[in-house]
Formats: C-alpha cells, sequence, structure tokens
C-alpha cells in the first residue's frame, strides 16, 4: 500500500471525516479505501498505472475512492460534479482511462459516458470484502493526474508521482505546522492542488480532523465556525470576500460570535490566485489574523510561503517552502539579481513528473531542470524580510477567475463553435469578487446575433461553470494590429466603454 493511505492505520479509531452523512473514523476510512481497491483489482494484483477517474462527492467516499486507487497501484483522475460531460469526456479520453469509481449520485449523470467508453465501472458504496494483500507501491509511481488550463489548446494532464504528492504534503506540514490536534473544514473543489492537497491530504496526513462539504456556500461556512472547533481554515480570495459580505449581512449578535469564532482559530491561509490587500485589510479588523498569503501551482504544489510566525507582509506571498528553490530569470534564462523582476523558476521534490502524454510540452516546461511558472515576480526587501512579490503573469491568455486557472484560448475555442460567431476573443476584466471576470468581444457573421444569455446558454454543456463568459460585446469587428493579430489590450478596452 502507499505511504499516504497506509499511514491512516496509526490513526485507528480517531475521527478523520465529518460530511453530510456522518462521522468516519480513520480506521473506516482505511478499510472503505481497501474495498474500493479490491473492486478495482478484480482479478489482478496491481492496476499498473492504468488511469481510473474518480466522481464522487466531496465527502469521506471520496477520500475512500482516491485511496482505494492508489492503494490499487492505479492513477487517480478526479473529475469535477459541476462540471458538464463534455468536460468530463475530455480528461477520460486524454487520460486514456479505463475505470472509474462514481457515487451512486453521481453515476446516471456518467453512465452514458461510461458506458461509451467500456469503462470498469466501481461504485464507491462496494461492500465487497477487502482482499488482504494489496500492490507494494513505490514512491516513484505515479499517482495522480489534475487538468490544468495553459497558454496551448486544451488543458493539459498534470501528472504527480507518490513521491512528488508526498514532498508537496511533508512541506506544508512543517511549514504551517500541521498536528493531529487540527481541524479543518474543506470548502474547495476536489479537482485541484488547492483542496486535494494543502486542505484533505495534510489534515490527513497528520491525524487531524476533516469536515467536509460538498460546495462552498457562505452562511454554512460561518454556521460551521460558530460550532465547530476548528484550527485551520484554507481558501481563494473569492471565498473570503463572500465571506466578508455574509459578515456585513448578519445581525450584530451574529457579528460578535463571528468575529469569536475566527479569532479563535490558530491560522488562516489565501491562495490561488491574488489576495486584494483590501481584503486582508479587512480580515484581520475582523479575526485578529493577517490572513498568511501563499503561492503555488497544480505543476509544483506550493512553492512560497509568508511565514507561519514572523511578519507576514501584505502584497507579498514570502519565501520558499521547505525543500523548495524558487528563482527569477531574464529572457535569456540568467538568474536576475534580488530587485529585479523576472520569470519564476521553481525546483524540488514536489514538481510534477511530467504532461500526460505530452512530451513537447514537458521538455517546453523546464529549463535545467527548474520548472518555467509563467509567473513573474520579484525578491523585494520588506518590513518582515525578504520576501517575494508577484507581478503577473507572462501570458495575456492565462486568467485566474474564482481561483480557478482558465485558458482564453480553449474559451475562444468554444465560442467559434456558435454558429452567429466569425471571429471572437477572450479577456479578463479586473473584478472584485472573482479577481477576474471572462468577458468576450464576439465578430458576428453576416445578419447575425447573439445575445450574452443565448451564448451563455451554448455553452453551458460544453464548459465548466467558471469558464463561461459573463460579459460580451459584438464589435463591428475587433481590434488587430497591422498583421491581423488580435490585440487584447485594445479589446479589454472594449468592455471599458461598453
Ligand atoms: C461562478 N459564477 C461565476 C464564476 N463562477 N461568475 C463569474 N466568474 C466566475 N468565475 C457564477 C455562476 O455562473 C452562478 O451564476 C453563480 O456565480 C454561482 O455559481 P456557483 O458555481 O454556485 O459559484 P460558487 O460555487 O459560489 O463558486 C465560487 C467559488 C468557486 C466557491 C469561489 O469559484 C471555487 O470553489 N473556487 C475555488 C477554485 C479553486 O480551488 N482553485 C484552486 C486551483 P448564476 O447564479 O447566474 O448561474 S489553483 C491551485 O490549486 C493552485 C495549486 C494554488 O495555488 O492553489
Ligand atoms: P493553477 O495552475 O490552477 O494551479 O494556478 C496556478 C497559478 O495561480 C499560478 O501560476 C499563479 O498565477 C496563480 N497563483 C497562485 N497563488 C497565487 C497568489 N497567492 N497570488 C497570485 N497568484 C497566485
Amino acid at each position: 500500500m502507499p505511504h499516504l493511505v497506509h499511514s491512516a492505520i496509526a490513526f485507528g479509531d480517531r475521527p478523520a471525516i465529518h460530511d453530510a452523512t456522518g462521522t468516519v473514523t480513520y480506521a473506516a476510512l482505511h478499510a472503505h479505501a481497501a474495498r474500493v481497491a479490491t473492486a478495482l483489482l478484480c482479478d489482478t494484483d496491481d492496476l499498473h498505472e492504468a488511469r481510473v477517474a474518480v466522481l464522487v462527492t466531496p465527502g469521506a467516499a471520496w477520500v475512500a475512492a482516491m485511496w482505494g486507487v492508489w492503494a490499487a497501484g492505479g492513477i487517480a483522475v478526479p473529475l469535477s460534479p459541476q462540471h458538464p460531460p463534455a468536460e468530463w469526456t475530455y480528461a477520460l479520453d486524454d487520460a486514456d482511462a479505463t475505470a472509474l469509481v462514481v457515487d451512486a449520485a453521481l453515476h446516471d449523470a456518467i453512465a452514458p459516458v461510461a458506458q461509451a467508453r467500456a469503462l470498469h465501472v466501481t461504485m464507491v458504496e462496494t461492500t465487497d470484502a477487502p482482499r488482504t494483500r494489496l500492490p507494494l507501491i513505490g514512491a516513484e509511481r505515479r499517482a495522480m493526474m489534475l487538468y490544468t488550463s495553459g497558454t496551448t489548446g486544451r488543458p493539459k494532464g498534470v501528472v504527480h508521482t507518490h513521491g512528488t504528492l508526498a514532498a508537496q504534503i511533508a512541506s506544508l506540514i512543517d511549514a504551517w505546522a500541521w498536528t493531529a490536534a487540527d481541524h479543518t473544514l474543506l470548502v474547495l473543489p476536489l479537482h485541484h492542488v488547492h483542496g486535494i492537497v494543502n486542505v484533505t491530504c495534510c489534515a490527513l496526513a497528520v491525524g487531524a480532523q476533516l469536515t467536509m462539504h460538498a460546495r462552498f456556500d457562505a452562511s454554512s461556512t460561518w454556521a460551521l465556525l460558530q460550532t465547530r472547533r476548528l484550527t485551520c481554515l484554507h481558501a481563494v480570495p473569492t471565498i473570503w470576500a463572500r465571506l466578508l459580505a455574509a459578515y456585513d449581512a448578519m445581525s450584530p449578535d451574529e457579528q460578535r460570535q463571528s468575529r469569536a469564532a475566527v479569532a479563535a482559530l490558530r491560522l488562516i491561509v489565501s491562495g490561488s490566485a491574488a489576495l486584494p490587500v483590501l481584503v486582508l485589510e479587512r480580515w484581520r479588523a475582523l479575526s485578529g489574523h493577517t490572513l498568511l498569503e501563499r503561492y503555488g501551482m497544480t505543476e509544483i504544489g506550493m512553492a512560497l510561503s509568508n511565514p507561519l510566525h514572523g511578519m507576514r507582509v501584505p502584497g507579498h506571498v514570502g519565501m520558499p517552502l521547505p525543500g523548495v528553490e524558487v528563482r527569477a530569470v531574464d529572457d535569456d534564462g540568467h538568474p536576475v539579481a534580488p530587485g529585479v523582476p523576472g520569470a519564476l523558476e521553481v525546483r524540488g521534490p514536489g514538481v510534477m513528473r511530467e504532461y500526460w502524454r505530452r512530451d513537447a510540452d514537458t521538455r517546453a516546461a523546464f529549463r535545467d531542470g527548474w520548472f518555467r511558472t509563467g509567473d513573474v515576480g520579484v525578491l523585494e526587501d520588506t518590513a518582515g524580510g525578504k520576501s517575494w512579490r508577484l507581478l503577473g503573469r507572462q501570458s495575456t491568455d492565462i486568467l485566474k477567475t474564482g481561483g480557478y486557472k482558465v485558458s482564453a484560448l480553449e474559451i475562444e475555442d468554444a465560442v467559434r463553435e456558435h454558429e452567429a460567431v466569425a471571429e471572437c476573443a477572450v479577456v479578463g476584466l479586473p473584478d472584485e469578487q472573482w479577481g477576474e471576470r471572462v468577458a468576450v468581444a464576439v465578430e458576428l457573421r453576416a445578419q447575425a446575433s447573439l445575445t450574452l444569455d443565448e451564448l451563455r446558454a451554448f455553452l453551458k454543456p460544453r464548459i465548466a461553470p467558471y469558464k463561461i463568459p459573463s460579459a460580451l460585446v459584438t464589435p463591428e469587428s475587433l481590434p488587430r494590429n497591422a498583421m491581423g493579430k488580435v490585440l487584447k489590450p485594445a479589446v479589454r478596452a472594449l468592455f471599458g466603454s461598453a
């Protein structure tokens, strides 16, 4: 059994997960994972890195499904219940998945897709008697693939091994002092590193308690904060802003209770997108905590973090986490001096193994063993000592909305499929709530018309909800340079005047 799963045995009858179905102990979780592994293995001894999609509602069963895939020697490909089937089929086909673990609630939605691909379907509720012998899984074996948008075409599968995941988890346990006394809350989606590694895996690796919500909701999060003795919380800036808005709508008495609840936490961590300093200041006033901002990426896990102890500098993301090296380089790939902005590169045991079956992309993503993040940053002297500040991304075609990375090019491809569209350009508009909002400028075909509602309805079955534009303009022609290339800054300006 892989280390991540096996270590749970040590925590025995301690409570592991609280979810909508009740409380599950570590021993029960471990036994459930062994049942899933047994069902997946059928008559074989080892899945030998077969790709197994996991479509299970966030909760203890989701963990059992992932651990079951790992224990059986498969590569887990977590899918989002919020995605339309078209996103699932893309991941299933690209990963060349042969099996699926699904729960009863989501089974019917994916059944046609699974049947068409002859996937071996395992219900996570399986009651198969678990076998006693499961394969030995080394750290070098592939464990998980997450789909992430990039600057080229459709999302790529980022492959992490048992070893890279273990390194990411160990680094965060060390830096943020996770212990078995912790109790955290999962409100993040489980098809990305933030929810999977930073929250779920870290909590379970130390024997802590994890309360899991199927999805984020501000009022139930506040209610839980008041009733459970949580110790730490991890989320994206949009969630911090949503919680502030819900707090503002409370009665003075509820506000007092809410303030006391968050003041009692030991740690609040923000990441996945830039934390607006105003949001940080409001949380400081409300909770007495300076949110700890950190920086990471699907391909590398977490790289930079403000300190657990010591001064956290607003607008900065701190210094490299244990085991991680970070440098900034110029256009020629030469490291730049502190104070000089450069392209951020990261090296360490948590960095991905590869993009699934995309050798050229994998090669292009590394320079001399350093992973090229595409983010630009600068190492500065601050009141709290040296700290990195992020300055943006090298590509304007990568957007961050609600903490999700989305590719303008991928959305443009989907929009172009609409019969009214001759050409289009997707840009991100700065937005207080979402960080950036997806917006599209469309050049219409002759005589055609298109409203935002029509476009959104067209895209809904095709792409994830957070990729769907929430603003549309239809200029006669898109702004282009002399070579005919669409000028994204000028496209963005079209919305200013709209
Ligand atoms: C949803 N809506 C949006 C967006 N998303 N509108 C504009 N922009 C968006 N991005 C709209 C919906 O269409 C809907 O509108 C309404 O908002 C509510 O939708 P819903 O899906 O219910 O939204 P939500 O559930 O409230 O979502 C907000 C959220 C979510 C909870 C903040 O975006 C979220 O979970 N974000 C976290 C993503 C994350 O974990 N990223 C980590 C990846 P209508 O009602 O009109 O239909 S990055 C990572 O892992 C790296 C390693 C790192 O550094 O962490
Ligand atoms: P993803 O590929 O979805 O894992 O998103 C990774 C990207 O999120 C990074 O390359 C950054 O652009 C962005 N990101 C993560 N954390 C932060 C942060 N604290 N501030 C600004 N951007 C961030």
